[in-house]
């Protein structure tokens, strides 16, 4: 772990910080019984984000080994939301016919977990090559067909496979972008492996969602970068890539952007008026960020009022979601086990294990029947509609959810 005193993206040491969260544990590093026996092995890391005022680029001002995020003990599976699974499907489609891919096409997925997304080109008999360091998730993969080097992407990854006449017509990168420390090797590799007239698709949430939306718990240590469309931009150019599109997605991850970038510089419309948007909402000035802590501050104790109350009225409060944000929640304002007794997730692999942190057992949805709570606090809030429709069950019982972000609301 070291703190970052210049910018990971531009080199700029003018970065501005302008939220801190105090020290957090790894928000994926559930925790088994080794650690909930011995609380000190338990490590917790600076979580700080701060703006680079030349780049744009919002990022955290610590670095921890991806190996202790993303292999040593890493759950987190990408198949276990319908509307991811749909959302993906659908961009494989689209690229499939828009790219007109076949069997003599290429397309490479960076971060492709357990084959969510690649699994349809497979399907499609389109050739496909996924990089995912995280050992059980490349397994998963492996299994249902997707070739898969369990290793983390980089220039030197793109140059081996290069010397091997190996190129991509298209390159995917979702929600990995943010999740890596040096994002310009990982760009320059994305330029050296992508064809002439290939195209990337990149997504990530989107920074401006994230602030106005009061977002915080996004942020942990998985998530070294938080990326505008401006900082996008300036980053790929760096590398001879150019931002020619953006898809916008409101209802995924909170809001999130969907890059097109290739070695061509012939930016639609679109891009263009996102990118005047940005400017004139000021995403790339750093007194946007200016006052976020101040509204964290606001959302962390108007939830932490409302669950002491409900607590207080004898109400009992469950949450849905062992999510990487949720980990953030709990510890950010401090929810401990007296007032959220367990967390429910689908997710069978995180079964057994408990919150990093706060140390909640993760169980499976079926507890809810078995022994209900009153409330339902949403840490996978991004999937509300989702969750809410799949537990109706559980509101016609008279249970209640609690969203916590924008503004924590009982619904
Ligand atoms: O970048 C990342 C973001 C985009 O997604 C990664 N760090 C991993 C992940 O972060 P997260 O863990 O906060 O994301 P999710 O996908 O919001 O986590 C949802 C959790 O809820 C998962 O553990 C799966 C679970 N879930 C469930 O139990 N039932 C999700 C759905 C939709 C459900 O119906």
């Amino acid at each position: 772990m070291t703190a970052i005193v210049a910018c990971r993206g531009c080199g700029s040491p003018d970065l501005s910080a302008f939220l801190d969260l105090g020290r957090t544990p790894l928000a994926d590093a559930l925790v088994g019984d080794d650690v909930l026996a011995n609380p000190a092995l338990e490590e917790r890391f600076p979580l700080a984000v701060a703006f680079c005022r030349k780049c744009c680029l919002v990022q955290i001002t610590e670095d921890v080994d991806p190996h202790k995020l993303f292999v040593d003990n890493y759950l987190y599976f990408s198949s276990f939301s319908d509307q991811l699974l749909d959302h993906s499907r659908n961009h494989a489609m689209n690229l499939i016919e828009s790219r007109r891919l076949s069997g003599t096409s290429l397309v490479v997925e960076l971060a492709s977990n357990d084959g969510y997304m690649l699994k349809n080109f497979v399907e499609a008999g389109v050739p496909v090559l996924g990089f995912d360091p995280a050992p059980d998730q490349a397994e998963a993969a492996r299994r249902i067909g997707v070739p898969t080097r369990e290793e983390f992407f980089g220039l030197g990854a793109a140059r081996a496979l290069r010397e091997d006449g190996v190129g991509a017509d298209v390159i995917i990168a979702n929600n990995v972008l943010a999740h890596i420390p040096d994002p310009n090797d990982f760009v320059a590799g994305m330029a050296v492996l992508l064809d002439d007239d290939g195209l990337i698709t990149v997504e990530n949430p989107s920074v401006w969602d994230l602030v106005d939306r009061c977002a915080f718990d996004t942020i942990y240590h998985e998530h070294y970068f938080y990326y505008s469309c401006l900082s996008v931009k300036l980053l790929v150019e760096r590398h001879g890539l150019h931002l020619n599109d953006v898809e916008y997605f409101p209802h995924l991850h909170g809001g999130t952007n969907r890059w097109h970038i290739g070695h061509r510089d012939e930016p639609t419309a679109r891009v263009l008026e996102r990118l005047e948007a940005e400017r004139a909402a000021g995403i790339g000035e750093f007194d946007f960020y200016a006052d976020f802590a101040s509204r964290v501050s606001e959302v962390r104790s108007r939830l932490m009022t409302l669950l002491t109350e409900l607590t207080a009225d004898g109400e009992s409060v469950a949450a849905y979601g062992a999510a990487a944000k949720g980990a953030t929640l709990l510890n950010v304002v401090g929810i401990d086990t007296g007032l959220v007794k367990y967390v429910v997730d689908r997710n069978v692999h995180k079964h057994g294990r408990h919150m990093p942190g706060t140390h909640q057992p993760i169980v499976g949805t079926e507890v809810l029947r078995d022994d209900p709570p009153d409330v339902l606090l949403l840490l996978a809030w991004n999937f509300a509609t989702e969750i809410i429709a799949q537990q109706s069950d559980f509101a016609e019982r008279g249970g209640r959810f609690l969203v916590p972000i924008p503004i924590p609301e009982l619904v």
